[in-house]
């Protein structure tokens, strides 16, 4: 195994097991083990989003960067960065033993002085990462196009008032699309950062929303033209950069999808931290995704309850993360989706063995959160008194509501005639919230995981 830029960690990651005083070596994920009849490795899916951690140096609004990345700095011209900057992801993928990474094409890819050149690069790129992935074993979990960050997409890409830069945005997804079927991409995800508005005064809503719709069908379009198998996912998130984001959470995506006609060709990215951002808890995105078959994939991250924005921690609340894991277990798992962290280091966090620490950490969650999500879905307790709440609706007066065969009078009459009486019933909470917790503490001590 190569060691070029990550010398302090000589080979893989070893599954060590929670009695385990080794900070470089998984204390509960274990690719191999058998949850609920599958893999761990196969639940989970783990990807390393390449912006945070091998395109970025630390910078913020307030100060430059602070990381130790010497690839971001590697002599030569800009394409032989870029070659350092991927030697060491590629490393980076192979020790951690992760099977899945994610990027953009602009943080592979130079951008050149004209459309043509940046192609260039990222097609010269892509068959670096295509070799990269054949040695390693390491794929792809999905590919996305940067329509964010040059000054061109300052008033967004498909909402932008200028057709050009619609046009412009066009030709960056067709291309990427198309790298990302050629190294074999799982998915495809649109995460509109700059489609939304900062003032309403200089905004046609009208105009943005046909827009928007437009372009979602032009790359649909695409996507079967080329025989692209991946799904196409959008990713919500209400703000920042802008001031609002038209993609703003779960259902109001759902909602324009199925205006538009689009249905089916979409599903959903969920990141912990845009629910958060949203107003809503992230059990609850992914629970609407859930239920209306529109569960993707999930940016696995976690907000600051302090903090306002999008501060992208690596997850490690397990708490946090024990119901999602269960809505995406009844929901039969995340299909072609996985869990990736678009998660990035404190700025204080300079060293690159850091990188490591905090993969370690939010992997080892999201591994306790699987195992006590199976322990919740195994014993059925839980989905059992749920059942039972709505037990009502299975009998001969929730089936006829249902059919329609009970217009209002009907209803009407039979509550008038005293045949329909009900009576309340308790919610009991607090003992739903005692079961989820059983249900963590048992996977704490390493009992009953197996359901
Ligand atoms: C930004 C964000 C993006 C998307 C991909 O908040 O989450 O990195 O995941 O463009
Ligand atoms: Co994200």
């Amino acid at each position: 195994m190569s060691s070029q830029f990550f010398s302090e960690v000589p080979g893989r990651i070893s599954i060590a097991g929670p009695g385990s005083s080794d900070p470089l070596s998984f204390k509960v994920y274990d690719p191999d083990r058998i949850v609920l009849g599958k893999r761990m490795e196969d639940h989970l899916r783990i990807a390393v989003a390449y912006w945070h951690s091998f395109a970025s140096s630390g910078s913020d609004m307030f100060g430059s960067g602070t990381w130790d990345r010497p690839w971001i700095d590697a002599p030569g011209d800009e394409m032989d960065g870029a070659r350092a900057k991927m030697a060491a992801a590629f490393e980076f993928f192979a020790k951690l033993g992760t099977p899945f990474y994610c990027f953009h094409d602009r943080d592979v890819a130079p951008d050149g002085a004209s459309f043509v050149e940046f192609r260039r690069n990222l097609d010269a790129l892509a068959d670096d990462a295509l070799g990269y992935q054949e040695r390693t074993g390491v794929s792809l979990l999905w590919g996305t196009a940067n329509l964010f960050s040059h000054p061109r997409y300052a008033a967004g890409a498909a909402t932008n008032p200028d057709p050009a830069v619609f046009a412009y945005a066009a030709a960056q997804v067709k291309n990427m699309l198309e790298v990302t079927k050629r190294l074999g991409g799982s998915n495809y995800v649109l995460w509109g950062g700059r489609e939304g508005y900062d003032t309403l005064l200089n905004t046609d809503l009208r105009r943005e929303g046909a827009q928007l719709a437009r372009f979602l069908h032009l790359v649909a379009e695409h996507k079967h033209r080329i025989g692209f198998e991946g799904m196409l996912l959008i990713e919500p998130k209400p703000m920042e950069p802008t001031k609002h984001q038209y993609d703003s959470d779960a259902a109001v995506v759902h909602g324009f999808l199925v205006r538009n006609g689009l249905e089916g060709e979409y599903k959903l990215n969920l990141e912990a931290n845009h629910a958060t951002l949203a107003g809503h808890s992230f059990h609850h995105e992914v629970a609407y995704a859930a239920a209306n078959n529109m569960l993707g994939s999930v940016d696995a991250n976690r907000g600051d309850p302090q903090n306002g924005w999008d501060t992208d921690q690596f997850p490690n609340s397990v708490e946090d993360l024990v119901m999602p894991m269960y809505e995406i277990l009844r929901a039969g798992g995340l299909g072609t989706g996985g869990f990736n962290f678009d998660a990035k280091l404190r700025r204080q966090s300079i060293d690159r063995t850091d990188l490591f620490h905090a993969h370690i950490g939010g992997i080892d969650t999201l591994a306790t959160a699987l195992l006590a999500a199976a322990d919740l879905v195994g014993r059925a307790r839980l989905a059992a008194m749920v059942e039972e709440r709505y037990a009502g609706w299975s009998g001969p007066l929730g089936e006829s509501i249902l059919a329609g065969k009970l217009p209002l009078a009907d209803l009407s009459a039979r509550v008038e005639s005293g045949e329909i009486d009900p009576h309340p019933v308790s919610g009991r909470q607090e003992l739903y919230e005692n079961v989820v917790n059983q249900h963590i503490w048992t996977a704490r001590v390493g009992d009953g995981s197996e359901g």
